[in-house]
């Protein structure tokens, strides 16, 4: 094939996201060689993309893995659109005997961080470029724009940078919601910030709707009408916005919702979000609070055993509050949710020395991805103010928000714990708050109970920090004290 005929990238993974992002990249100019796994042949899924949605438009479809890196010119940008583990793995073996020097692997799956890091320097050390990216917005975000953050080589960013960013969502001033997040696994890390956020925005949202259902006893048109007020507001997001949507939603004359099982699913990254914060001993309470709330609603059988041991309605007390606290109830945790999840970032940028930039990734996600929203601005903001600012509620306006929302999200929690609502995210967020701003806590306590017990030692309040001492608490212990390292 004549070079000027070959495509400007390859994808891998005609699958939703695959099959719309080359749709995208097509759409914006470039000539795109597909191919995927299973079914290869004109009478497969290649063949029905290029005789389907693809009829008549700038593709080249690639019948195996040789054919579709002989597609490519180089320096070859080649996309894997692929289920995240050992497929990438496996496609990586089958494309690096083809590869030449300078080519570039990209991953756009939901790949663990870790994973990425370790592509990235298998790769370099072959003499190839691997770039591990976040994409978020779905299949129709994928289709028209979403947002992406891209990590790996940084050599690879010139050459993948015109098509990423043209394939982006873009903000009213034409920026594109794509920018260089850094080295390693930054990229796919910052996406699983970015589902753990998901995580804790779609949970907050549905504690709110719960207490508005359960406790106001509002039927779905009106709670639709108080998303929909809630849209127009400083809670203006994709999220609130498709609830109303969800709330109205008809098959024939009953309400869709009211028919859906309440079982949540995960595929993974909500719970590695999670155990990134354990592994940076950051207290990402929120986020890890709605992974549990999932796995809770899982536990369909003994929900329905425990319901029946200790059924609702013994409290009687009258009906207190209103939309407008609860509204402010959710600002507040997601104020919260997201200080927790922006320390997580700067954190694991410190430890993994990738100098993240978190304003600039507040503006990836203002458009194209599932947590787009009005309120993202705030933190870019913020962060334009003081780039090393080590927690979002030192900022004015979130400490200005904070402060104002306190009654009614104190008295929101108080009714879910005095009605027995369960508001995880909601009532953890305030307990972190609480916890943050408590100058004498009791962990002193800890302490003592840990010396007592096994002699780890404490740290004094008359004395400066970073002497140890180590009391005799019974007369029976000895001088030996444990090492008062932290893990
Ligand atoms: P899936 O996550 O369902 O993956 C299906 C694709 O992976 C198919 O093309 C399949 O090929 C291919 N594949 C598998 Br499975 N095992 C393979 C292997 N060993 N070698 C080569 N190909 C293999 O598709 P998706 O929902 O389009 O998602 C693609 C990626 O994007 C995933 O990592 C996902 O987490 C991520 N993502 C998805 C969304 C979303 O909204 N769906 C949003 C953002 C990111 P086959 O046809 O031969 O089985």
């Amino acid at each position: 094939m004549d070079n000027k005929e070959k495509a400007d990238i390859g994808l891998i993974g005609l699958a939703v996201m695959g099959e719309n992002l080359a749709l995208n990249m097509e759409s914006k100019g470039y000539r795109v060689s597909v191919y995927n796994r299973t079914a290869p042949g004109e009478e497969g899924i290649v063949g029905r993309f290029i005789e389907g949605r693809g009829k008549g438009k700038n593709f080249i479809g690639a019948y195996s893995i040789n054919d579709l890196v002989e597609s490519v010119k180089t320096p070859r940008k080649i996309m894997m659109m692929v289920k995240a583990g050992s497929p990438v793995d496996e496609l990586i073996t089958q494309l690096v005997p083809y590869l030449s020097p300078g080519d570039v692997i990209i991953d756009g799956g939901n790949s663990d961080f870790h994973d990425t890091e370790r592509r990235v320097k298998e790769l370099e050390s072959k003499g190839f470029y691997f770039v591990g990216t976040g994409i978020s917005g779905g299949e129709i975000g994928a289709l028209h724009g979403p947002s992406i953050m891209p990590g790996g080589s940084p050599a690879a960013w010139p050459l993948v940078k015109n098509i990423l960013q043209a394939i982006a969502a873009k903000l009213d001033d034409g920026t594109p919601c794509c920018q260089w997040i850094g080295p390693g696994g930054a990229g796919h890390f910052v996406k699983t910030v970015h589902n753990g956020i998901e995580y804790g925005d779609m949970q907050l949202i549905s504690e709110a709707y719960s207490l508005l259902k359960n406790r106001i006893g509002l039927d779905n048109e009106s709670l639709a009408h108080v998303f929909d007020d809630w849209n127009k507001g400083e809670l203006d997001s994709y999220l609130i916005g498709i609830t109303a949507d969800i709330l109205r939603y008809k098959e024939k004359d009953t309400y869709l919702l009211d028919n859906i099982l309440d079982v949540a699913g995960q595929k993974g990254t909500g719970k590695w979000s999670a155990i990134a914060a354990m592994d940076e001993n950051d207290p990402l309470t929120l986020i890890t609070e709605a992974v549990y709330a999932r796995m809770l609603s899982a536990m369909q059988n003994e929900r329905k055993k425990a319901a029946e041991l200790y059924p609702s309605g013994g409290i009687q007390d009258e009906f207190i509050i209103t939309a407008e606290e609860i509204r402010q109830a959710l600002y507040a945790s997601k104020l919260i949710s997201y200080a927790q999840g922006f320390s997580l970032l700067r954190r694991a940028s410190g430890h993994y020395g990738w100098e993240l930039d978190y304003g600039t990734i507040a503006m990836i996600w203002r458009k194209g991805c599932i947590i787009r929203s009005v309120f993202l601005q705030k933190i870019t903001d913020a962060y334009g103010k003081h780039p090393n600012l080590e927690n979002l509620l030192f900022d004015d306006f979130f400490r200005s928000k904070i402060l104002a929302t306190l009654p009614a999200w104190r008295k929101s929690v108080a009714e879910g714990i005095m009605s027995g609502i369960a508001l995880p995210a909601m009532s953890s967020a305030l307990s972190y708050f609480d916890g943050l701003k408590t100058l004498h806590s009791a962990a002193n306590l800890i302490q003592a109970q840990r010396d007592y017990f096994g002699a780890h030692t404490y740290e004094r309040v008359d004395w400066e920090r970073g002497k140890f001492f180590h009391t005799n608490w019974t007369g029976e212990g000895g001088k030996t004290v444990s090492g008062s390292y932290n893990v």
